[in-house]
């Protein structure tokens, strides 16, 4: 039987004021027997999105080694009721603290320099320095899906889609966690994440209605482990076993 897995990934956008305005994205690693299905319903998840129609679809297919495919399980889930952004935040901060990071407040005053990238900030705890060789861009967690992909992918499911990042995420050594609002106004439900302490959804970050969101991955090593973790977010190819 063919083992071949691919690695595809689709993005959306729209041309708006000259300005590329991002409207969907997602990737997967599958089979050679599910790629036909798999692109399909990523173009119907392209076509058909609440932000709108899109004039640029971008697929792009790659034929990933089984060898290079690490295979872990996903980190282990809780939540956290809250009734408030506030309250949310403070959450952040608690786990923040947990985690050993005592300038919380700083740390979350930078989730609003993540509004609008498409990457995550990449930042020293220490240093507070941004790790990113490009601050527009940020760091972009890829490669990564579940390992039983056999789920319907035309409809984003945000939190499995987080899950899956997120574990990728905690499983570089010098990454002690990671922060994240969703962008999509209609989500409101964000999530701390480290190996330490699991996924923890919050269940308030923002308020309805609300565009800003991004991600912020929390490192604590030298230069050179800077570079290795941007190198294992960036490429390292992997299945979370969910
Ligand atoms: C996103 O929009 O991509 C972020 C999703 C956060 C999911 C939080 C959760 O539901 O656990």
């Amino acid at each position: 039987m063919n083992k071949d897995l691919y690695s595809v990934k689709m993005r959306a956008s729209r041309k708006e004021n000259g300005r590329d305005q991002h409207i969907s994205g997602a990737e997967k690693i599958v089979m050679e027997d599910k790629l036909d299905t798999i692109c399909r319903q990523l173009l119907e998840r392209a076509l058909h999105h609440a932000k709108g129609r899109a004039d640029l679809i971008n697929l792009k297919i790659e034929k990933v080694s089984q060898e290079d495919v690490m295979v872990v399980d996903a980190l282990p889930v809780s939540t956290c009721e809250v009734n408030t952004a506030a309250e949310g935040r403070l959450k952040l901060a608690e786990l923040l603290k947990k985690s050993g990071i005592g300038n919380s407040e700083q740390i979350l005053a930078k989730m609003e320099d993540t509004w609008g990238m498409r990457g995550a900030i990449l930042l020293n705890v220490d240093t507070m320095e941004r790790l990113e060789p490009n601050h527009d861009r940020g760091i972009r967690a890829t490669y990564m899906d579940v390992e039983d992909n056999s789920d319907d992918r035309s409809q984003k499911n945000h939190f499995k889609e987080a899950l899956i990042l997120a574990t990728k995420v905690a499983n570089h050594k010098n990454i002690i966690g990671e922060l994240c609002i969703s962008d999509d106004p209609d989500y409101v439900t964000g999530y701390f994440a480290s190996k330490e302490l699991g996924y923890v959804r919050i269940t308030k970050l923002k308020e309805g209605g609300c565009p800003d969101g991004g991600r912020i991955f929390l490192f604590r090593g030298s230069t050179e482990e800077a570079a290795d973790c941007i190198h294992f977010l960036e490429q390292q190819k992997m299945l979370v076993r969910i």
